[in-house]
């Protein structure tokens, strides 16, 4: 059956974009974190959506589960394969075409293979922003980003990638296309079909190109590191550039002294300009419309009230795109430093702002009571209060049986906290296998039982990426 499916692929797709030898799949079976690996009937390299369709359609038609892959980068294992060897991985690499600019409505129709990087470029080059921005994009691909909703770095300012999404074609469980690439900013025909398969993780369609919104490119940019000893005044500080700086804040993000002190073990060259290991350094940027001059003097302005309300201790601002630049490999390189230190424990989580003080005293004593040593890596996008509340284990101490031991209860104990605090366990990294079984939990009996309800109408099959954000 299985030689069958794979002689019906190589006809839809042609001989070289039906990989079924290991060292050509090899790449396409284990995930960024080397967490998940998984086996593979074939890797499927279709060029154009019809291919898509036709793919879906064969391998329904024997109940051969599809797992979609973009780059590859996602955290929760949610693209990569089963162990069974009959499931089938579609990458969508190959499509990458950008379609078509519409410079009137702003808006960019692209292919899901383009490289998120690729798309920004080509944004620039025809004096437009495509404001989505993460540690990954040079090898993420725009589908992969609204199949996980990613968020990154200028969330505050422009939403996260649903919010950029006008449009979606999208090859069903079935086989057939859906072409809602209209473009609108206002379409109430009904359900927001758009919208569910947004974030859904390759488990309701496959999403083959997009309609994404453009924005004027700022003609000022400025970046600074800020110190402050406390999350409050941080919070004030936040509060602070959001009334005086309003829509011109597009960066607040924070990283403690334990995140900065693990990525100079590991990137030397990357040592904070901040004296004397500030508890928390803010790295903060402002966008500007208007001109170089006006965006400076305003973010001098607000450093001034800031010192003199005593809520930061030193101020760098960066005085050329080098520097910038530099800042935000400091803040980038603390995900590349926990890979190089080991196996480490991530929470991607949501705190309400006025709930996140409470949260970090609470978590990092009850995880310092229970784990004497324990390596708490705190990071993240501040701004839309989104915490990166990674573990290490203490110093010395293997991580991999560390974890073997350690990872339920510690899950437990830190979702257990975000609970409290009304938070949420995935911010922007999605479900994927990794917290599939804390979803029912946090989600609730009736969203959960929701969840499962529209995806078996929309799969009945259950063969779009099964047992990733649901298992049924
Ligand atoms: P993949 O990893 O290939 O897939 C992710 C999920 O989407 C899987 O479930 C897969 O089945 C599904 N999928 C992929 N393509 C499609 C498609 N076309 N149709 C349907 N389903 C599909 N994430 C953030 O949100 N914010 C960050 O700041 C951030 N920083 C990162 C920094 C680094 C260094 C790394 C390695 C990752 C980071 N990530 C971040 C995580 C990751 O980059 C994002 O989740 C990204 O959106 C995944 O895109 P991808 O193309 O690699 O998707
Ligand atoms: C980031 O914000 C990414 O840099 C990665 O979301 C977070 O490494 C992590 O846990
Ligand atoms: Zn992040």
């Amino acid at each position: 059956m299985s030689q069958q499916l794979l002689a019906e692929l190589e006809l839809i797709l042609g001989k070289s974009s039906v990989l079924t030898s290991e060292n050509e799949t090899a790449p396409y079976l284990t995930d960024w974190r080397k967490r998940y690996s998984g086996k593979a009937l074939a890797v499927l390299l279709p060029g154009n959506t019809e291919e898509v369709a036709a793919i879906v359609k064969a391998c329904a038609k024997v109940h051969i589960a599809i797992v979609p892959q973009g780059g590859n980068t996602g955290f929760c294992g949610g693209a990569t394969p089963d162990n069974s060897g009959q499931q089938v991985v579609l990458s969508l690499k190959r499509m990458n075409q950008i379609r078509a600019i519409d410079v009137s409505n702003q808006t960019i129709l692209l292919e899901a293979g383009c490289i998120l990087q690729v798309v920004q470029e080509q944004a620039v080059s025809e004096g437009f922003l495509f404001p989505l921005s993460l540690g990954a994009e040079g090898s993420c691909m725009i589908g992969g980003n609204l199949a996980t909703n990613a968020g990154g770095t200028n969330v505050l300012r422009y939403g996260n990638t649903r919010d950029l999404c006008l449009g979606l074609e999208v090859v069903t469980a079935q086989g057939e296309i859906w072409d809602g690439l209209k473009g609108l900013r206002k379409d109430n025909t009904g359900y927001d079909l758009r919208d569910l398969f947004i974030g859904s993780e390759g488990t309701l369609g496959i999403i083959t190109a997009a309609v994404m919104k453009l924005y004027p490119l700022p003609i000022s940019q400025w970046t600074t590191l800020v110190a402050t000893e406390d999350i409050p005044s941080t919070i004030t500080l936040l509060n602070l550039f959001q009334k005086r700086a309003t829509s011109l804040l597009t960066g607040f993000e924070m990283m403690t002294q334990e995140s900065l002190a693990l990525n100079e073990k590991h990137f030397p060259q990357m040592a904070n300009p901040l004296k004397n290991h500030p508890p928390f350094s803010i790295l903060i940027e402002l966008s500007d419309h208007e001109s170089e001059e006006h965006v400076r003097q305003l973010l001098e302005s607000i450093l001034e009230e800031a010192l003199e309300m005593g809520i930061i201790n030193d101020a760098v601002i960066a005085s050329n795109l080098s520097q910038a630049n530099a800042f935000w490999h400091m803040r980038e390189h603390i995900t590349l430093a926990q890979a190089a230190e080991g196996a480490n424990l991530k929470h991607d989580i949501t705190i309400p702002l006025s709930a996140l003080d409470r949260f970090i005293q609470t978590t990092d004593r009850l995880m310092q009571k229970q784990y004497p040593g324990i390596r708490i890596i705190n990071f993240g996008h501040l701004g839309d209060g989104n915490l990166h509340y990674n573990i290490a284990p203490p110093e010395g101490v293997d991580p991999i049986s560390f974890n073997a031991t350690n990872e339920k209860p510690i899950h437990e104990l830190i979702y257990a906290q975000v609970e409290s605090c009304g938070g949420s366990i995935s911010a922007e990294h999605g479900v994927g296998q990794l917290k599939l079984g804390e979803l029912r939990a946090h989600k609730g009996p009736v969203a959960h039982e929701l969840m499962k309800t529209l995806k078996r109408a929309l799969d009945p099959q259950n063969i779009l990426n099964p047992h990733k954000v649901l298992s049924i």
